[in-house]
């Protein structure tokens, strides 16, 4: 690890060294995700909740010329409220080390980080994707290109409808990453638990998916999975509310002739205007859960590598 510009927070440096379950967490959810002081709140509790649950998180960014696992609280604090923080994905993580930038990173970039450093669970909220239109934009997350490459497992709410959901699933199964749906076989979209899109893959057990993620290892099977995991009922949105919202937010994009990495945090920002905080609120909600359950896999992960 020496040879690379990672600094490792001292509670991820004890859990990698005496292998006990660690999930990573990414930074712009932080920094592009949610309003400031909602987001500092949604860190520190993320945290909180993965540690109650028996695991070491390990928040990824980039500051001072350095990647960091691990955040101080001081640091979390800086990406949460500096207005000039960086979209950090794949592309950008090394020209924002050499420039001694402050970068937020992506579901992509903490994937590559989190797999180089020896992470193999993450937790967020929701992943890019295939963006409508994309058939003239070519607007595909990078996201999809990471977990076609990197086995990492990703813990989320599955994808907003934001984004081309049939694409996205096609793609990613060209891409050969497994979609499990935990206690569900729909796809769930974020704000929402269902969709049309029933997937092909289930579980209600999260040994299970520790068990596929070995097999992927001992068969040299080298892309991430995701685990799609719905929001809880009790937190769910109204399904029409959401899609009109959605819509507006598509319309409002497109008048203004947003593009490429700003389009999400565009659409994500008005969204939670938009609903008075309701899309706020089922967000902190769904990451939470996420949380959780990424920390119980964790320790299922973990008991089954020493075996
Ligand atoms: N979806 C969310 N919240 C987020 C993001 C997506 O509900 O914060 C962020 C994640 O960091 C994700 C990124 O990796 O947006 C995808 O951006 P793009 O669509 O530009 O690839
Ligand atoms: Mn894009």
């Amino acid at each position: 690890m020496n040879d690379y510009p990672i600094k490792l927070s001292q509670p991820v440096q004890e859990a990698l060294k005496n292998q006990t379950p660690i999930v990573a967490l990414e930074s712009t959810i932080i920094s592009h995700g949610m309003p400031y002081p909602k987001n500092i709140e949604m860190a520190q509790t993320v945290e909180r909740i993965i540690i109650e649950n028996g695991a070491t998180p390990a928040t990824i960014a980039i500051m001072d010329g350095y990647i960091h696992v691990g955040l101080s609280d001081e640091k979390l604090k800086r990406l949460a409220k500096h207005g000039s923080v960086i979209k950090v994905s794949t592309r950008d993580i090394a020209s924002v080390i050499i420039k001694k930038q402050t970068g937020a990173t992506t579901v992509a970039a903490t994937m590559r980080i989190a797999a180089l450093v020896g992470i193999d669970i993450f937790a967020t909220g929701g992943i890019g994707g295939v963006h409508i239109h994309a058939d003239q934009t070519f607007d595909i997350s990078r996201d999809l290109e990471e977990l076609s490459q990197t086995p990492v497992t990703v813990v989320c709410a599955g994808a907003k409808s934001i984004l081309d959901l049939n694409k996205t699933m096609e793609y990613l199964e060209t891409k050969a990453v497994e979609v499990i749906g935990y206690h569900t076989d729909i796809l769930p979209t974020f704000y929402t638990r269902k969709s049309d899109i029933k997937l092909a893959l289930s579980t209600d057990n999260l040994e299970e998916v520790a068990r596929i993620m070995k097999m992927k290892r001992l068969l040299n099977i080298k892309t991430g999975i995701i685990v799609a995991n719905p929001i809880l009922k009790e937190d769910a949105l109204d399904e029409s509310y959401m899609q009109k919202t959605i819509k507006d937010a598509l319309k409002k994009a497109k008048s203004h002739k947003i593009k490429g990495k700003d389009i999400t945090p565009y659409l994500l920002k008005y969204i939670v205007e938009k609903t008075d905080g309701k899309a706020l609120q089922a967000n902190l909600a769904l990451v939470y859960h996420n949380a959780k359950v990424a920390a119980q896999l964790a320790k299922h992960h973990q008991t089954m590598k020493d075996k």
